[in-house]
């Protein structure tokens, strides 16, 4: 399954901290095996190729501006593609700044886009704001329609359209918010959500939905493997909930998982720990039930 997943590729050697895959699954569960197995028909898109730039001068603060830009121009046409093939797309990272391009491939294909957030951070730090110069923390800057004045335009980011309103972004798992975008995240008007009421929270979210779900939203007891982890996080239970309820939605449209990095773990079992519950997720957000699935006229023997 990690294979399938292809998370187990992102800890090889000499790999770069931003290395994207991204992935294509269907539901597909076949109803003449009574005893039924989860599975799911994947089509690999394959992994991106990205341009390096030896003139990559910091903007600023904010690093691999070029590199990040084109690199997410990429991105968004493949998701696009993947969007007009007609399937849910899933993205593996990586770092959180691939929501640019994955966020704007699909909202170029379908049309307006509910953004469910799951992130101990809240990703929204314009290159003014920013404090690390890291673009995995401005994601949502680029993509908020209300945010476009305040965003200047860095270079190969001249491609970018916000295509996001505020209305249609929620928060789960917020707890290291940075002061100056405190006032984005609060007013926006975003809603942010510290502890999951997913229910809550999701029962507005009527269009098709995607998801970029941070495996540092959950605790670092379950998965420590990753840049930037913060105590206080989602239970295994919690983050696993707020999959499921996304799938049974029946408007779930694309998922990143992403900041799972297996190089940031002390030992194996933090790696697997991390890796396994990132795979987990991404079951849930495709039909896999704790209990185990069955065909929907499975009768007893
Ligand atoms: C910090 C960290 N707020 C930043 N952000 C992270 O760099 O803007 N987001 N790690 O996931
Ligand atoms: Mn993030
Ligand atoms: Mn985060
Ligand atoms: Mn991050």
């Amino acid at each position: 399954c990690l294979d399938q997943l292809g998370l187990k590729r992102e800890s090889r050697e000499g790999e770069k901290e931003r290395a994207m895959y991204v992935y294509v699954y269907d539901q597909c569960f076949s109803s003449n095996n009574k005893n039924i197995n989860f599975s799911c028909a994947v089509k690999d898109y394959g992994n991106l190729q990205f341009e390096e730039f030896a003139d990559d001068e910091p903007v600023g603060v904010v690093k691999n501006a070029k590199a990040v830009g084109s690199a997410n121009q990429r991105l968004s046409e493949a998701v696009h593609a993947i969007k007009k093939d007609g399937h849910t797309s899933v993205m593996l990272g990586g770092d959180h700044s691939l929501a640019i391009g994955s966020i704007h491939g699909h909202a170029a294909a379908v049309g307006e886009l509910s953004v469910v957030w799951v992130d101990a951070h809240a990703d929204i730090n314009t290159p003014m704001t920013t404090e690390t110069g890291n673009l995995h923390g401005q994601p949502m800057s680029f993509l908020l329609r209300e945010l476009r004045s305040k965003t200047p335009t860095l270079p190969n980011f001249s491609w970018i359209k916000p295509c996001v309103s505020a209305k249609n972004l929620v928060y789960i798992g917020l707890r290291d918010v940075d002061p100056f975008t405190q006032t984005y995240v609060y007013t926006c008007p975003t809603k942010a959500s510290s502890k999951v009421t997913v229910t809550l929270v999701c029962y507005r979210v009527q269009k098709p939905i995607h998801l970029s779900y941070d495996v540092d939203a959950v605790d670092p007891s379950v998965t420590p493997a990753t840049g930037t982890p913060v105590i206080g996080g989602l239970t295994y239970r919690e983050g696993l909930y707020v999959t499921e309820y996304l799938c049974q939605t029946g408007r779930l449209s694309a998922v990143d998982m992403v900041e799972v990095n297996p190089l940031r773990g002390q030992t194996e079992q933090e790696v697997q720990s991390t890796v396994g519950t990132a795979v987990d997720l991404l079951l849930g957000c495709f039909g896999r039930q704790r209990e185990g699935n069955h065909a929907p006229d499975y009768q007893l023997p």
